[in-house]
């Protein structure tokens, strides 16, 4: 891994680009990065990582009480990281600079109904352009499973990494259960883009993320890189807790240790799963080493103006192709249309209407379970979920 994989040329702007953002700190997506490290996916895209196990994600629902439910939740949270940070890496060969979307951007697309599962879609927008913020909504209706949240990023740069700390948070609510509606409040882990000396980055995390359950139970998830706890990279441990009013903390308390783009298990088990007890680490506690299942999108020719991959159609492909002169005269097309609109928009008063979410000055579920596990200060914006098939419970 630690070897250049540059040729001499790119070699001299890469350089020259870390410089860039050695020296700039601050909103990565402003700075012009060298052709070989673009990616053609917007970050409007990204959201879909959420639903890439979609059996893991509408079987939340089937859990029989809150503790094995908290548990699902936490096996399906930990089975989405490998997409969301590693499959860059996998796919394109390292990190790479995704299209910066545009205010206004969409992003549709489902996991088809199955034997196995109902249909789960998926809703995304981006709500903010300076500074950027995508916001996303999950839904599935048989199992009344509920995603929404919303994406920022705050970089900097540090010990010659970017050390992205993500801003926004998102929500799993379980609809329609016999004891009526649960939430869980998921915050989001620390990034740091490591290998860029070398050209090429890739992604690890670090600290802590936590999921509350609005019934008490916590999760609570720590990340290392190589050579902490077992000297892996990608390695996480996360410790399950029951309410602090629970008759037998110590039984329901489950922990579990290991990768996140491999395996992980049972390092202690709880009195709520036997079957696990016998011979603690089999089976996997999640094991996202098969296949995930990608989204479905419609063709791009059956989109509208505003949904991502026909909005960025040409840009992804002089970038697909090597075609960068083609890239970036499509890229400042865009961005000049951009412009032009906002300067309309002061010109008529009006301002930029968002289609499927809504501005809210604070959220009272977000206020309360953050309170619950460290007393988060609330971020200063919040986008809740305004489109068709919303669930009133
Ligand atoms: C977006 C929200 C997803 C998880 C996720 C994964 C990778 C992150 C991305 C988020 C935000 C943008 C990001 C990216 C990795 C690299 C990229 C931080 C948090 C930056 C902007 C690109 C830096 C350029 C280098 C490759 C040099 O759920």
């Amino acid at each position: 891994r630690h070897r250049w994989r540059l040729k001499p040329k790119q070699k001299s702007s890469w350089t020259t680009f870390i410089k860039q953002i050695a020296s700039f700190g601050g909103d990565l997506s402003s700075l012009t990065a060298p052709p070989f490290i673009l990616s053609p996916v917007s970050l409007t895209e990204f959201p879909a990582y959420w639903g890439e196990r979609p059996e893991l994600f509408s079987s939340i629902a089937e859990g029989v009480d809150e503790e094995d439910r908290s548990v699902r939740v936490l096996k399906w949270f930990i089975a989405t990281l490998k997409g969301q940070y590693t499959s860059r890496n996998e796919k394109m060969g390292s990190e790479k600079k995704p299209l910066n979307p545009v205010l206004g951007e969409l992003f549709f697309g489902e996991w088809p109904e199955t034997e196995t599962r109902g249909k789960t879609t998926l809703t995304v927008e981006q709500v903010s352009h300076h500074p950027p913020v995508t916001a996303y909504r999950m839904y599935n209706a048989k199992s009344g499973v509920e995603l929404s949240g919303f994406s920022g990023q705050k970089t900097s740069f540090s010990g010659g990494s970017i050390i992205v700390k993500q801003t926004g948070h998102a929500v799993l609510t379980l609809h329609g259960l016999p004891s009526g509606k649960e939430q869980y409040l998921i915050t989001l882990p620390r990034l740091r883009i490591d290998g860029l000396w070398y050209g090429s980055p890739y992604t690890e995390l670090s600290d802590m993320s936590y999921i509350q359950c609005e019934n008490g139970w916590l999760s609570t998830i720590e990340y290392k890189g190589k050579g902490y706890f077992s000297g892996k990279p990608h390695s996480f441990k996360a410790v399950l807790t029951p309410p602090y009013n629970h008759p037998a903390p110590d039984e329901h308390t489950h922990v579990v240790e290991g990768t996140w783009h491999e395996t992980s298990s049972y390092t202690k088990a709880s009195g709520f799963q036997p079957e696990l007890k016998p011979g603690l680490g089999t089976p996997y506690f999640t094991d996202v080493r098969g296949p995930k299942e990608e989204i479905s999108v419609k063709p791009e020719s059956e989109q509208g103006e505003w949904e991502s991959r026909k909005l960025w159609k040409m840009v992804a492909e002089g970038i697909r192709s090597g075609d960068y002169d083609l890239a970036s005269k499509e890229k400042t097309k865009i961005e000049n249309q951009q412009r032009q609109m906002r300067k309309d928009e002061v010109a008529a008063g009006t301002t930029w209407q968002l289609k499927y979410f809504k501005k809210i000055p604070h959220d009272e579920l977000y206020e309360r379970l953050s309170e619950m596990y460290n007393g988060q200060p609330p971020t200063d914006e919040m986008y809740v979920y305004t489109g068709p098939d919303q669930v009133q419970d």
